[in-house]
């Protein structure tokens, strides 16, 4: 069957209460089917409306003839719409029951219940939009900040799309012209335009190179950062994760042992989504609900982004103390020795801070949250002021791709200069421009496609 073939319908707005409720409908039939539903005072009818108007009336069951709600409908025809096709979006009065019940009647009519994303599939298989694109909307749909938003925006609008068209283009012309050669052996590549592809390649393999390095930081505006927040007991720990959220999220007691669970919550620091964890202190404990929150504090050390280790500074350093420096010593960390609005028992300086970053703050005073946070954003996002300007890669399928691109660069450059067979070379330009068309979805397997799509909530 043909992709279009048949028309589908799904309710694009969340589950629950809410001012409107959208019934959406995409595909051939959409206009026929909102026809048999629609009934209009003044005898408008979906089939001869003109595009993008809304039209006022009700959605009538044809089964019993009853009306179901009074909606607004509008009529987007193929190819100005979302998807390409001809769409209906029918805006309902906003309880979960009135969009149902108009879902269940279109459905009757022959439309099919749409996949997750499907809407947006089709935007893609119709060719509105490219692969990144559609990745675009479903970082939109899930942007936590606005700086989430404003890097999948752009990604949307087609910055990354642009940035790769250009490499592609280069790389196309290169494969071109020694593709040429090997249709006329006997005209061999001159030293000079050989050594001029080489430092071609070089510079679009550095290209890529850099727009792949962008991820290590990007990525956190995509997916979240997540932090977790450790130290023995009664160091101040769930102190600090109210400080940071400026509410009582966690309960705080002068007796060691208060945390016994892992506490999550989330933060946004310039634009930089954050899960933050608070922890049960670590230490040695033969009591059994403590002991599984210390295995779960340990957990989260491990699958932490970033942590942020917490020493008292109203005592001396501890046993305790130099064991969590070795638990956290392979992760990015920031050391925090807390309380420091009281007379101070640890001398920064000295082996707690082993060379790492530290931060001395007091929860009592404010004193060197701003400073915390600052050193959160700058260990994960060094430079990210700059970078924030280009177009940067937030999606490990992205950054898989480019990397395999540079990696089939630099081998077809090593091809050439080893005066290797030009076929050697040309293969692995077409691997190369392959990866780089995987990103846009110029070459795509139906997978790829599941996988990325199915993610989308139904509707999108
Ligand atoms: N003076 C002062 N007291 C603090 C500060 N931060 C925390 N405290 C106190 O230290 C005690 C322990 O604080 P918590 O935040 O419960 O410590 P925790 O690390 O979460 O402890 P556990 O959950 O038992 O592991 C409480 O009495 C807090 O009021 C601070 O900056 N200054
Ligand atoms: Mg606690």
């Amino acid at each position: 069957m043909n992709y279009s073939d048949d028309t589908i319908a799904a309710i694009s707005t969340p589950v629950g209460q809410g001012g409107i409720g959208i019934v959406r409908l995409s595909g051939p039939d959409a206009v026929a089917i909102a026809g048999r539903v629609f009934l209009s005072r003044n005898n408008e009818k979906p089939s001869y409306a003109p595009s993008h108007k809304m039209l006022y009336g009700h959605i009538v069951d044809p089964a019993d003839e009853r009306a179901v709600d009074e909606v607004l409908l509008v009529v987007m025809r193929a190819p100005n719409s979302y998807t390409r096709e001809d769409v209906v979006e029918i805006n309902c009065h906003g309880s979960i029951v009135s969009a149902r019940r108009i879902l269940e009647i279109v459905l009757r009519q022959g439309a099919r219940i749409a996949e997750p994303g499907e809407f947006t599939k089709r935007a893609f298989l119709h060719g509105r939009i490219d692969l990144s694109q559609a990745e675009a909307v479903l970082d939109i749909i899930n942007a936590k900040t606005e700086e989430s938003m404003r890097i999948a925006s752009e990604q949307l609008r087609g910055g990354l799309t642009d940035k790769l068209t250009a490499i592609r283009e280069q790389l196309i012309e290169v494969a071109a012209f020694v593709e040429a050669h090997i249709d006329f052996p006997e005209d061999e590549i001159e030293t000079t335009s050989k050594k001029e592809i080489e430092k071609k390649l070089l510079d679009v393999s550095a290209e890529i190179q850099k727009l792949s390095d962008t991820f290590n930081a990007a990525r956190f505006f995509r997916e979240g950062l997540s932090i977790a927040i450790v130290g023995r007991p009664n160091v101040g720990k769930s102190s600090l994760l109210n400080a940071l959220l400026q509410k009582d999220r966690a309960i705080v007691t002068d007796l060691p042992g208060t945390t016994r669970d892992l506490i999550e919550d989330y933060l946004n620091i310039n634009g930089l989504p954050i899960r933050i964890m608070d922890t049960a202190g670590i230490h040695s404990s033969d009591e059994l609900i403590e002991q599984e929150g210390i295995r779960r504090s340990k957990q989260a050390i491990e699958h932490a982004d970033f942590i942020v280790a917490m020493f008292d500074g109203s005592e001396p350093f501890k046993k305790e103390d130099h064991d969590l420096l070795s638990l956290v010593r392979h992760k990015k960390a920031v050391m925090v020795i807390s309380k420091a609005d009281l007379p101070q028992k640890i001398s920064v300086g000295n082996s707690t801070a082993e060379g790492r970053q530290y931060v001395c703050l007091s929860v009592v005073t404010g004193e060197g949250i701003e400073e915390l946070k600052y050193a959160i954003f700058e260990s994960n996002l060094h430079g990210w002021s700059e970078e924030r300007e280009g177009v940067v890669v937030t999606n490990i399928r992205h950054k898989a791709a480019l990397d395999s691109a540079a990696e089939s660069l630099d081998r077809a450059r090593k091809l050439l200069s080893g005066d290797s067979p030009l076929e050697l070379f040309s293969i692995e330009m077409r691997g190369s421009l392959d990866r780089i068309g995987e990103i846009t979805g110029t070459i795509t397997t139906d997978e790829i496609l599941h996988k990325i799509f199915s993610s989308f909530c139904i509707g999108k």
